[in-house]
């Protein structure tokens, strides 16, 4: 019997998971929490991950959460059919894929999660982001790259000359964080660049983020939009069908809604439905 995720394939700390899941060859079944409706509070949900947060993950008797705690243990279950991502047969390498495991926790993840938040889900709710907390958050960001950078220069990965979960464990936000406007960040820093390069290239990755569609955050909803309920939506779905079509630059379509807005094309307030689930 296979494992099960629960969670969204969405959700960077499920896809955490399931990249975990993808890469060792396992089989799974990833079993949908409603967050619009909040299952992820409901007793059932509780009894899974008593913080209320996705994922959670059952292996017969065995229920776990934490995303992280979650990805080692896939790694172990699995390490006779996928790549050895912990490096548990030498002690120095295995405590170098933990040392950046724990720096991907530590200061990775509390730099970029506020940007890819006020980025791209406050605007998608139809909120106004922080600037203040993205700019201290792009500098403390940028600091945390400029370690990653000098790390890259004398070795591959991060825990070495080797593929693993440290890595891996930077796929989601980073994903995600590409469609901000502070992706320039890794292009500014070539060996980070190439090193994210090569992690999303990944087949395993790809197929991972290809349930993570960063279009979803196309930025109709990154200014204070009036919209007749008609129009909007047929226009939405017309700038999504492009973006998944042909991934078009989000600063274009930034630019190109705004300029709607201003002409005025646009009228009366996007419907609440559409803030909570709308195709952008
Ligand atoms: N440290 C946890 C964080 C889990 C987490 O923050 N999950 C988010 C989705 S990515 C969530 O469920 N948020 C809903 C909430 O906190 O109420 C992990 O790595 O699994």
């Amino acid at each position: 019997m296979g494992v099960k995720v629960y969670g969204s394939t969405m959700s960077t700390c499920t896809a955490r998971v399931i990249s975990t899941l993808e890469e060792m060859g396992a089989e799974y079944d990833v079993v949908p929490i409603d967050f619009a409706a909040g299952e992820h509070k409901q007793p059932a949900h509780l009894a899974r991950n008593p913080f209320g947060q996705v994922p959670a993950f059952e292996d017969g008797d065995l229920m776990l959460f934490e995303s992280r705690a979650i990805a080692r243990y896939v790694a172990r279950k699995y390490k006779s059919s996928g790549p050895d991502l912990l490096r548990e047969g030498n002690l120095g390498e295995s405590a170098m894929v933990d040392l950046w495991l724990e720096v991907e926790s530590q200061q990775y993840n509390p730099a970029i999660a506020p940007i890819v938040y006020q980025c791209l889900m406050i605007p998608m709710r139809g909120g106004v982001a922080d600037q203040k907390l993205i700019d201290a958050n792009v500098e403390k960001l940028g600091k945390v790259l400029d370690v990653y950078e000098d790390r890259l220069s004398r070795t591959k990965y991060l825990a070495g000359d080797f593929f693993s979960l440290a890595d891996l464990s930077h796929l989601p936000y980073t994903h995600y964080f590409m469609a901000t406007p502070y992706a320039s960040l890794f292009e500014s820093r070539p060996r980070v660049k190439a090193w994210w390069e090569d992690l999303s290239s990944r087949p395993a990755v790809r197929k991972t983020t290809a349930a993570m569609p960063t279009s979803r955050f196309c930025s109709c909803f990154s200014v204070p939009v009036l919209v007749s309920p008609g129009s909007i939506e047929g226009l939405c779905w017309f700038f999504q069908i492009i973006c998944w079509i042909y991934e078009i630059n989000r600063s274009f379509l930034n630019a190109a809604f705004k300029l709607l807005f201003f002409a005025n094309l646009i009228y009366v307030c996007v419907p609440s439905e559409m803030l909570k689930q709308g195709p952008c």
